[in-house]
C-alpha cells in the first residue's frame, strides 16, 4: 500500500502527528506500507488540489478537512477545521470511522494517539516522549516563558528549526525519524544542530527588536515586524518581555503573505476572556480560542496594520457579551 500523508507544515505537532499516524497505520492497518508526506500551509485561500490525493489511501493530519472522496483518514483539533459549513456537514455525515475532530485537544498528536488506542488498540510506549512534547509545544503548556524562550529541551530546539527554518524538505526527513528515534538523538543530527545555531541567534535578535518597539497598553502588546522584515519570531517572546500583558498582536511579512498573529499570554490566562479564533475568523483567519492568525496577500501591509489596530482595540475592552 502507498499512503500519502498530508500534514501541517513547519509545525512540530504537524510532523509528530504524521509520525504517530504512520506508526499506527503500519502497526494496525497494513504493515510494510510505503509512506509519502506533503506539508500544507495556511494561505489566504487554501484549496486542495484533488490530484494530490494519489495514494492508495490518503490522510490529512493537523490540517483542515477536505470533502474529497479520495480522503480516507483525517485527524484535526483546530477550531477552524472547516473552510465552509458544508464541509462540517460532510464530516458529520461521514460513517467511515476514520475521520476524527476534537478541538479540546492541545495537540493533534495526542488526539491521534488517544483515538487509535481507544478504537484500534494501538499502543506506542516508545513514542510517549514525542506525544508529550507535541502537547507541550502545540498547547503552549510550558511552566514559564523562560523555558519557551531559552529552549533547553530537545523538542523545543527541533521545533525552532522546523518553524523558522528555510529547510523545505525537513519534515519529510524528520517524520520517518520521529517514528523510531528519540528526540534527544534527533536533536544531535547535523541537519538540526547546524540549522539551530543561526536561528537561535536570529531569535535573540528579534527578541531585542520586540523589546525596543513593543508597546503594552491596557493588557495588549503590539509590535510591527514588517519594517525590519522579521518573518518569524518565537510567540512566547512578548510574554517573556511583557509578563504583565494578556494578549499580543503582531504584523509580520513574508514572500507569500502578510500575517497578523493574535495570541494570549499562557501565564495570564485567567484574564484572557476573548475567543481569538472567533475574532480572527471575522477577518478571514482562524485558529484556537487562545491563539489565532489572519493571512493577507503579501502586499497588504497597510490593510494588515489597520486590522491589527482594530483587533488591539477590541482586545483592550471586555467582550460585549460573555455567554456562559
Ligand atoms: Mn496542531
Amino acid at each position: 500500500m502507498r499512503i500519502h500523508v498530508f500534514f501541517h507544515d513547519h509545525c512540530f505537532d504537524g510532523a509528530a502527528s504524521a509520525a504517530v499516524f504512520t506508526r499506527f497505520y503500519e502497526t494496525c492497518m497494513h504493515p510494510g506500507s510505503e509512506f509519502s508526506y506533503t506539508g500544507l500551509a495556511h494561505k489566504a485561500s487554501q484549496l486542495f488540489d484533488e490530484s494530490l490525493f494519489d495514494g492508495n489511501e490518503n490522510a490529512i493530519v493537523d490540517f483542515k478537512y477536505s470533502t474529497s472522496p479520495k480522503l480516507n483518514w483525517w485527524f484535526d483539533h483546530h477550531q477552524s477545521a472547516f473552510l465552509k459549513p458544508e464541509d462540517a456537514d460532510h464530516f458529520h455525515q461521514d460513517r467511515s470511522g476514520k475521520k476524527f475532530f476534537d478541538p479540546n485537544y492541545k495537540s493533534c498528536t495526542k488526539l491521534i494517539a488517544t483515538i487509535t488506542k481507544e478504537k484500534f488498540g494501538f499502543e506506542t510506549p516508545d513514542l510517549a516522549d514525542l506525544i508529550h512534547w507535541a502537547d507541550i509545544v502545540d498547547g503552549a503548556l510550558f511552566p514559564n516563558a523562560e523555558t519557551a524562550v531559552i529552549m533547553q529541551p530537545p523538542a523545543l530546539r527541533i521545533a525552532l528549526v522546523m518553524e523558522a527554518g528555510p529547510d523545505g524538505g525537513l519534515s519529510q526527513w524528520l517524520i520517518p525519524k520521529m517514528t523510531t528515534t528519540p528526540l534527544s538523538e534527533i536533536v544531535k543530527e547535523d541537519r538540526i544542530s547546524r540549522a539551530f545555531q543561526p536561528l537561535f541567534e536570529q531569535h535573540m535578535h528579534s527578541l531585542e527588536y520586540i523589546r525596543q518597539v513593543g508597546k503594552c497598553d491596557r493588557g495588549v502588546v503590539f509590535f510591527d515586524l514588517t519594517s525590519p522584515g522579521i518573518e518569524v519570531y518565537n510567540k512566547f517572546v512578548p510574554y517573556y518581555l511583557f509578563p504583565e500583558c494578556v494578549y499580543s498582536v503582531s504584523v509580520s511579512p513574508s514572500s507569500f503573505r502578510t500575517k497578523i498573529s493574535v495570541g494570549s499570554n499562557p501565564w495570564n490566562q485567567e484574564k484572557a476572556v476573548h475567543n481569538l479564533a472567533t475574532i480572527c475568523e471575522r477577518y478571514g483567519g482562524g485558529g484556537h480560542p487562545r491563539v489565532g492568525a489572519i493571512s493577507l496577500a503579501p502586499d497588504s501591509k497597510e490593510k494588515a496594520l489597520a486590522i491589527a489596530h482594530e483587533v488591539v482595540t477590541e482586545l483592550q475592552s471586555p467582550p460585549e457579551i460573555i455567554k456562559s
